[in-house]
């Protein structure tokens, strides 16, 4: 870490506050790169000049924040608080230049020493602490949440190794670790005075206190501390910077010395790494891996730091406890951090004396849970044994909650034991496990899904005896992303003629966007569309070639999938579809298909098999169809390595198409979709998550729809389903899957794809063969409607201007007006 440069002489905050101009910034650029690097000119790196000015820029939001900080404490108004085991931010300089609005600024400040801003922009590393879509989503938020000058923080975990780095080799993946801070992190600044201490393992013991009251005292084994690092969150053009808090964890002594004493040095150490090790590295599955005690522990650290500075931040603002929830409001992003149910109480109850009455009525009023996925292989639960092991007093305040809460079920539903089974915090059906999503609901006020069918089927579903129980508690909150970062400021060509054509107000407002369909079908607007298009996936095609060495044509139809690689989100559709688009030109050379380049992106969890040996399919497609003279001009397959928000900046803008083609109601709601509209591609996809309202807001006439809805494939599977006869029925699809079997896309190995093949043929848990033949013919619609280009760019037109609903603006508005009860304090 660096000097704190607030303790700089030159240029002074209040200078640096109000020196948003070229020059002054220039002379702080110039100062930082001595001061602060130790560098002059003449030897600094390129890496030098972005530390430089990132700290320039980190000095003028500092006043900003320190004011917001003040302002907060000193309103009486309630914080939200953002709880989330991830937070994806991405590069940050680019896009605080942009929301402090010195972007042009800065360019000519790094011109004049001499260095070009986009170059020393693309050296900042990722901060890679999320694994997609609910990482991403967390750091839209935040942005949102500034913009809209409300009072808010973030809550995470700071790790030292991000998501892995993706690398292919031989078509496989390979996963390399991440080392995001090896050369420094200008954005953080630490703060070793705010620190909490946080309990592991031990044992607990009830006593009567001084005043006859009962109360239970936890002995723990072990003891981490976590220290607050924290990240300026500036809004867009407005004075409030909010925090993302990030907590490290440290051992509380370097040296225990009580066992260094009795010579035990090793096991003195040893702890001290274990302590170290617990926000050491991100877990790399999107949908949650069970009984990892590591994982657990992390969850509980950063939870159990987060609420004690909450209260810590009541006392500051000198409320009493009883305020607690008039003053905070804390959102569960998904289950990773529910234990906050049990650790509020914990604290309110042995930390502070509360009866249990009140603590619980302080708990529900405070928490809130947003549910992000239905896959029940991904909804959280606990192994009893090692919960106890862990955490043994959170555990008896979950047998607490759970026995008042079943006695409530009872009461209402007498003599209804499945029912009570069922709703138990603690499944008994097979080794017993504490369910992460139920103590959740219990514990909140209120409960969310992300997307309108999401949340239906939330309350179908998973959680169908909570919402005949509370219905009132049961919201929808349809995800948003920001169109600052993936509109703005990855796509400035197309930003600019949006300035032009509707005024700079529809970055804050993304309705505004609405104005562009009175030039949907005028022929100049379109082909300034086009051409703006065109550069974008110009750009995309020299970050391909330097990526993968593979060369392709601007012109053909950029046809993009990236996410994650699940079976759910069903890439293998998309590789079974180009196998067969293959296949017919070979057959047809004559076709008059339109050119296409299909790329995909996106890693796969270490442990997942087949999600790897899908990776390893695209790339043996690749192989074989780029090296084909007969596809040239025809058929390109890119798998782009090691998707991340930086790639994402450019992957977005240079898209025609957009696949969202996962099993219906599978995909809780992706934000990826509602991306790529805004940047004007044109989606192909079915009705799950987001899909369903995008096409909604778009017209049924602007959406490339197919497949099963989410009843048909629960009907299906009731029914039986049987993979081989869609295969029987269909040639296309047969052939496809034989070559694939033969090796051809293995360098002649047969076993290489025999388990996706046989899995296809025998399970096919995710309808990707019943789904084939309506998704090939939507395919053909798509070649049609790509050779009408003014047909084309009228829908990619009508799409960006009617993504407004999609702005994660939106979204926070819907979490302050129904769930948060809070408003923005200008
Ligand atoms: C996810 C969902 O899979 C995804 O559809 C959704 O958009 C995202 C944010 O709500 O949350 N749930 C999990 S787990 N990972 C995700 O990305």
């Amino acid at each position: 870490m660096a000097a704190n440069p607030t303790t700089r002489v030159p240029g002074g905050a209040e200078a640096a506050r109000h020196g948003l101009d070229a020059e002054s910034l220039q002379r702080d650029v110039l100062d930082n790169l001595v001061s602060l690097q130790a560098r002059y000119p003449a030897i600094a790196t390129p890496h030098d000049w972005y530390m430089a000015l990132s700290y320039s820029v980190r000095d003028r939001l500092l006043l900003r924040w320190v004011d917001t900080v003040q302002r907060y404490a000193a309103a009486d108004v309630r914080v939200a608080c953002y709880l989330s085991a991830e937070f994806l931010i991405g590069p940050q300089l680019g896009n605080n230049l942009l929301n402090l609005g010195i972007e042009a600024q800065a360019r000519a400040a790094m011109l004049a020493l001499g260095q070009d801003l986009d170059t020393v922009i693309a050296l900042e590393e990722e901060p890679g602490l999320g694994n997609g879509g609910l990482g991403r989503l967390a750091a839209c938020y935040l942005d949102s949440l500034a913009t809209l000058q409300m009072p808010a923080l973030g809550y995470g975990i700071r790790y030292e190794f991000g998501i892995f780095r993706q690398a292919i080799r031989d078509g496989w993946q390979v996963e390399e670790t991440d080392k995001w801070l090896q050369k420094g992190n200008p954005w953080e600044i630490v703060r070793p005075d705010v620190a909490y201490y946080v309990n592991f393992g031990g044992h607990t013991q009830s006593a009567t206190d001084a005043e006859g009251r009962f109360r239970v005292r936890w002995t723990a084994a072990n003891q981490v501390k976590g220290v607050a690092c924290d990240t300026p969150v500036p809004g867009y053009r407005v004075e409030t910077c909010n925090t993302l808090r990030l907590w490290k964890s440290e051992a509380v002594e370097s040296f225990d010395l009580a066992d260094f004493n009795v010579g035990d040095y090793y096991g003195a150490v040893q702890e001290k790494v274990i302590s170290e090790t617990l926000s050491k590295v991100l877990y790399p599955n999107d949908e949650p891996e069970m009984g990892k005690r590591l994982r657990l522990a992390q969850q509980y650290f950063f939870v159990s730091c987060s609420l004690q500075d909450m209260l810590r931040l009541l006392e500051l603002k000198g409320e009493p406890i009883e305020r607690f929830a008039d003053m905070f409001v804390a959102q569960l992003n998904d289950t990773h951090p529910s234990i906050a149910v049990a650790e509020l109480m914990r604290l309110l109850l042995d930390e502070r004396g509360l009866q249990w009455e009140q603590a619980w009525d302080i708990t529900r009023r405070t928490l809130a849970y947003t549910n992000h996925t239905l896959l029940p292989e991904a909804l959280e639960t606990w192994g009893l044994p090692l919960f106890r092991s862990l955490l043994p007093r959170p555990l008896e305040i979950i047998y607490e909650i759970n026995r008042r809460f079943l006695d409530e079920v009872r009461q209402r539903h007498p003599g209804d034991e499945s029912r009570v089974a069922r709703m138990s915090l603690i499944d008994e059906s097979g080794d017993r496990r504490i369910r992460m999503a139920h103590l959740a609901t219990v514990g909140s006020h209120a409960v969310n899904g992300v997307a309108a069918l999401h949340s239906s089927l939330l309350r179908e579903t998973v959680l169908r005896d909570f919402a005949e129980l509370w219905p009132e508690r049961f919201h929808n909150v349809t995800n948003g992303v920001t169109p600052r970062r993936f509109l703005a400021l990855c796509n400035p060509g197309l930003a600019r003629l949006l300035d032009e054509t509707v005024g700079e107000g529809w970055i804050a407002d993304l309705t505004r966007l609405r104005g562009l369909e009175a030039h949907a079908d005028d022929a100049a607007f379109q082909r300034r569309w086009r051409a703006i298009k065109h550069a974008n996936k110009e750009v995309l095609a020299q970050h391909i070639q330097s990526a993968t060495g593979v060369v392709v044509d601007p012109r053909a139809l950029f046809d993009i999938q990236v996410k994650r690689i699940h079976e759910y989100k069903r890439q293998h559709l998309n590789a079974l579809y180009m196998v067969a688009l293959y296949q017919r030109l070979r057959r047809e050379p004559q076709l008059a298909l339109a050119p296409r380049c299909f790329v995909f992106g996106g890693k796969a969890a270490p442990g997942y098999a087949m999600a790897k040996l899908i990776i390893r399919l695209i790339n043996g497609i690749a192989e074989v169809v780029n090296n084909d003279p007969a596809m040239e001009g025809r058929l390109k397959v890119i798998f782009f390595p090691n998707f991340n928000v930086k790639s994402a900046h450019h992957i977005y803008p240079a898209a025609d198409l957009s696949e969202q083609i996962s099993t219906a109601g599978k995909e809780a709601s992706g934000t990826g979709n509602m991306k790529f509209m805004m940047n004007g591609a044109l989606t192909i996809g079915t009705l799950d998550g987001a899909n369903v309202e995008i096409r909604e807001e778009a017209g049924a006439e602007n959406f490339f729809l197919f497949g099963l809805r989410a009843q048909d494939v629960e009907r299906l599977q009731r029914e039986g389903y049987r993979p081989a006869d869609h295969v029987a029925a269909h040639d296309e699809l047969r052939e496809a899957l034989d070559l694939i079997a033969s090796g051809h896309f293995s360098r002649g190995e047969s076993e290489v794809f025999r388990p996706l093949v046989e899995n296809l043929m025998q399970w096919d848990h995710f309808l990707a063969l019943a789904d084939y033949a309506d998704y090939a013919a939507c395919q053909a619609r798509v070649d049609a409607a790509w050779q009408d280009p003014a047909g084309w760019t009228r829908m990619s037109i009508l799409n960006t201007a009617r993504s407004g609903k999609f702005s994660s603006d939106r979204a926070i508005r819907e979490y302050g007006d129904r769930i948060w009860s809070l408003a923005p304090i200008g």
